[in-house]
């Protein structure tokens, strides 16, 4: 990895995966100029599934998140790039699809805030954090 360049875990989450949208967003991602440096479609486990989103933990929508993100396989996926946490979660706009910009991947194609089609590492730390919880080979 060059001094510039950063790392993030994007997932197409299951509903993404079973609407024949992973083309799609690997389309938009590598058009922008991040790098697919691994990739691995899985079902995730629950303890996997809860470590992912441990923030979230105690949270009313916590018990239908892990429901729904182990619900089905999903695409795992490590880009790099200049500011590559930044650059993905832009092309994913907002959390919530209705609020997300057109042209962005959850403006463009999603409507719930449960079914959003992908993530996005939200910082640095995260990126580590998630990048070793789902590649730890890498
Ligand atoms: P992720 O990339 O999935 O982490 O989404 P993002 O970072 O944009 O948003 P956060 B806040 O991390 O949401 C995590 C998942 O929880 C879902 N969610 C969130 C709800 O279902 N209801 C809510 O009120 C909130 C705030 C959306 C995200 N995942 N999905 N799918
Ligand atoms: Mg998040």
């Amino acid at each position: 990895m060059s001094a510039t360049a950063e790392r993030s875990l994007v997932l197409v989450k299951p509903d993404g995966v079973a609407r024949g949208l992973v083309g799609e967003v690997v389309s938009r991602l590598e058009a922008k100029g991040l790098r697919l440096v691994a990739a691995e479609l899985r079902t995730l486990t629950a303890e996997v599934a809860e470590t992912h989103y441990a923030e979230h933990q105690g949270k009313p929508f916590f018990a239908g998140l892990v429901e729904f993100i182990t619900g089905g396989p999903l695409l795992a996926l490590v880009v790099e790039g200049p500011r590559a946490i930044e650059a993905f979660r832009a092309l994913a706009g907002a959390t919530d699809p209705v609020k997300a910009a057109p042209g962005t991947i959850r403006g463009d194609l999603a409507l719930e805030v449960g079914e959003n089609i992908v993530h996005g590492s939200d910082s640095p730390e995260s990126a580590a954090r998630e990048i070793a919880l789902f590649f730890p080979n890498l």
